[in-house]
């Protein structure tokens, strides 16, 4: 059925290399001879994409088979790492293209080492969109990811003094061979301007919007293979253009400075990704690139809709549409205008449609993270989609008024408009009433979502809310990160597990085979040796591999608490200096992660994890036996060296603070175990680990709930514990270097606000460290208690997560049976 291309499909070693022969030559215009690794990486690539897009043409289906529902996931952020390895994996080939290249004399892991990754995402929300990709191809489910080509990615990060510094990510300066670019696709998204009201020929009220500005949306499409699936997903990413047609008059009326700044500002809108993780600046920019990528991304919909001959009034039939947090909930009155103004649909059908199609997830209680817009931004930018939202509104709060008749407060609660000061469109509240289904990413999360930030709405909408706990591709994180664990999990439960991660449940029997323990700690041991040489080569320091790695790797953030990490740290170097007999065992700590550029207190956390290293590193009192690392720049492909390398697993927020977490499962995957509080989906965790191999500390939510209603005293802590005081004396005292002011705002914080309640968990989180280093001093009962972390985290596979939206919210049938 499916045209015969098995010239470049073939998957023989002797045709891989014809075609990758082929490429280099015939796409890439370069003789062996003289290709360089990056034409190696460019040929690969292109071979391996003729088969994944082979796979594609086939399996989004031609006209003859009955539509299925299709899954369109919006999100303003992707983090798919780098995609070759991760295809040869997924289609079963990474030993035939290591073959048939080594027959060339050319050594795959350099090539893999060409990618440059795309960094078009923050953090936690970014990678889940693309872990949910990977495990849609897997489990066989059509569907596309929409989101925002940046030019310009996440910045990479270098630490220069000890400080982080921005560095352009300039991900495409090479090319970039994955990505198909559809002229045919591109749909035009307008801005500004006003409205005007007309008449049909039917006699019946319309609107029309007449924007100032349009905006062409070019579509560049990236496929996303599956593990071991005849399936793709499909990463459809817009790049803003200028519309041919952009001030002609200026032009040609000699005014070419006006003509080419409407086409500088057009291409400016998909320039670059905003670097903040969890907070909302109000940028204007920000808004049209929500708007731009939730336009275009509808009209593409209903333009596959029209090419399957069906109408607009069947839109909810057809697709199953996901809000990736608040970015793209625009697109509920984007749905609405579509339908209304330029299908001309009725009001209420519309609103069916549109209620029938969305559905949200949310990612964040953080206060300042929470997008608002204020309202007269939004009505210049968006002025038919602020009177869209008025009247959604208008209509809802009525019926709000009828069910709870003289309760004004909880209309002014629950209404889409802040109207408390100057006046706010509150995306979350648009994207709750928009959706049928509203869900939180752990089950702790979730609860908390219904008692405090959407608490009115889960009062009138209880069945509304739901929970999806997020999951991780063991494909990418555990298969191709950790080969040498992969290997022992496929002799011990069966080569199936990437696919069907509850089969790791087989090794539990073996937790107690010491023979098998001795394996397991070999291969943690190998990793730990080969991200102690990447340490080395990027940092200059030097880590003894058999000293228990102790990670903490994600974004810089005063509630992910990377500063009591540092408290613990140094208060253990004082403990060495005053009683070098002191029994504690070997350790490295290894932070990482990056900071928003403007947020002074994230890097300034940065900045003394560094001096910790400078001072202890080389102390010859300390003699090796605590190391402090902060690797530069994690992304994707550094966390595949990290993760599998780590003995410890920090998860150490503030409870009530993290969603869920995802570097929690990647490493408890991977066998660490972890030292957290109950926070996110370390509670789950920790429930299908067991407790005995879980380090637990800290306030619960509750408990810190509590303490902001009866207020708190953090000079207390500091006051009634010698060890806390000592350490922040210590800092400031300047002994880390760069004076005593250094690190003032950061211990001024600590002691007059901590809003995260750093000194109230200090003496706890001591204590579980404590816990930790007497089990790390047992090596058999430690390699148990990671086997069975491994054994145990079956559930946390995104093909799981994948499966309860398909069930639960999207209403869809994935093509492979459940395991
Ligand atoms: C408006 C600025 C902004 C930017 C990004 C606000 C909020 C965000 C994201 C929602 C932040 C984020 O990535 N949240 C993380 O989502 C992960 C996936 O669900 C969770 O595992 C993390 O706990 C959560 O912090």
């Amino acid at each position: 059925k499916s045209p015969n291309t098995s010239l470049r499909t073939g998957t023989k070693a002797a045709e891989i290399r014809q075609a990758f022969l082929d490429h280099l030559t015939c796409s890439l215009g370069r003789l062996p001879a003289y290709a360089s690794a990056h034409d190696h990486y460019l040929a690969l690539a292109l071979t391996v994409r003729d088969h994944v897009v082979h796979l594609g043409v086939s399996s989004f289906g031609g006209k003859e088979s009955k539509p299925q529902r299709r899954v369109a996931y919006l999100s303003a952020e992707f983090l798919p790492g780098p995609h070759l390895a991760n295809h040869l994996l997924n289609l079963g080939l990474s030993e035939t293209a290591r073959k048939a290249l080594a027959s060339l004399d050319i050594d795959l892991d350099a090539v893999l080492e060409q990618e440059e990754e795309p960094g078009l995402g923050n953090g936690g929300l970014g990678r889940l969109a693309s872990c949910y990709l990977d495990s849609l191809a897997t489990v066989g489910v059509q569907s596309i990811g929409y989101g925002i080509r940046y030019e310009f990615g996440i910045f990479d990060q270098q630490i220069r003094d000890g400080w982080q510094v921005e560095i352009t990510d300039k991900w495409l300066h090479g090319g970039n061979p994955w990505e198909i670019h559809r002229p045919g696709a591109a749909r035009d998204v307008g801005f500004g301007g006003h409205t005007e009201s007309w008449t049909d020929d039917f006699g019946r009220h319309r609107v029309r919007w007449l924007p100032a500005i349009t905006v062409r949306g070019e579509a560049y499409d990236t496929p996303i293979s599956g593990y071991n699936s005849d399936h793709i997903a499909l990463m459809r990413l817009w790049k803003s253009e200028a519309t041919e047609s952009f001030d002609f008059e200026a032009f040609n009326h000699g005014n070419y400075d006006r003509a080419v700044e409407q086409k500088v500002d057009s291409e400016n809108l998909s320039k670059v990704l905003y670097p903040n993780d969890s907070f909302r600046h109000g940028k204007e920019l920000r808004l049209k690139q929500q708007f731009f990528f939730s336009s275009c991304s509808l009209q593409d919909m209903l333009r596959i809709l029209e090419m399957q001959g069906a109408g607009p009034e069947n839109f909810h039939e057809h697709w199953a549409v996901q809000l990736n947090d608040t970015h793209p909930a625009v697109a509920v009155a984007e749905l609405m205008r579509l339908l209304i103004d330029v299908h001309l649909l009725a009001w209420d059908q519309a609103w069916e449609i549109t209620r029938a199609t969305f559905s949200y997830t949310n990612h964040t209680l953080l206060p300042e993270a929470l997008e608002k817009w204020p309202i007269d931004l939004f009505g210049e930018l968006l002025p038919r989609h602020l009177e869209i939202i008025l009247e959604i509104n208008a209509r809802f709060l009525d019926e709000v008024r009828a069910a709870f008749p003289g309760e004004d407060w909880r209309i002014a609660r629950l209404s889409i408009i802040d109207e408390n000061g100057p006046r706010y469109v509150r995306m979350a509240h648009l994207a709750c009433v928009g959706s049928h289904t509203v869900n939180g990413v752990a089950e702790l999360h979730s609860e908390l979502v219904k008692q405090t930030v959407l608490a009115d709405f889960a009062e009138i909408w209880p069945e509304k809310f739901t929970n999806v706990t997020n999951g991780v591709t063991p494909r990418r994180f555990v298969a191709l990160a950790n080969p040498g664990l992969s290997t022992l999990l496929s002799k011990a439960a069966g080569k199936t597990w990437p696919g069907k991660l509850s089969k790791l449940s087989k090794l539990e029997a073996l937790a107690d085979d010491a023979e098998f323990r001795a394996k397991w700690r070999q291969v943690k041991l190998a990793n730990k040796s080969r991200l102690a040489e990447l340490i080395t080569e990027r940092t200059g320091i030097l880590t003894d591999p058999t000293s228990l790695f102790d990670v903490q790797v994600k974004r810089i953030h005063e509630y992910k608490r990377q500063h009591l990490n540092l408290l613990h740290i140094l208060s253990l170097y004082l403990k060495i200096k005053r009683d070098p007999t002191a029994d504690i065992p070997a350790r490295t700590f290894i932070f990482g992660g990056k900071a928003a550029p403007g947020y002074f207190l994230a890097k300034q956390i940065i900045r003394i994890s560094t001096a910790a290293g400078e001072l202890i590193n080389d102390d010859p009192d300390i003699a090796g036996r605590l190391k402090v690392v902060f690797f530069p720049d994690f992304n994707v492909r550094n966390a595949q060296y990290v993760y599998p390398a780590a003995d410890l697993s920090e998860q150490i927020s503030m409870a009530g603070m993290e969603a869920s977490g995802t570097g929690n499962m990647k490493m408890s995957l991977n066998g660490a175990l972890t030292i957290g509080t109950l926070d996110g989906a370390n509670v789950e965790i920790r429930e299908a680990v067991g407790e005995e191999n879980f380090f637990l500390f800290g306030l619960t939510a509750d408990e810190v709930s509590e303490v902001e209603v009866c207020g708190h005293h953090p000079r207390q802590h500091y006051e009634s514990d010698t060890e806390l005081r000592e350490t922040i004396d210590f800092i400031a005292s300047g002994a880390l270097g760069g004076g005593s002011g250094l690190f003032q705002p950061l211990i001024a914080n600590l002691l007059e606000h901590d809003p995260y309640l750093v000194l109230a968990d200090f003496r706890a989180y001591g204590e579980a460290q404590q816990r930790v280093s007497e089990l790390w001093t047992n090596p058999e009962d430690w390699a148990r208690a990671s086997i069975l972390n491994t054994a145990r985290m079956g559930k946390f596979s995104s093909d799981r997560s994948i499966r309860e939206y398909c069930q639960r919210i999207w209403k869809v049938k994935p093509g492979k049976p459940s395991e």
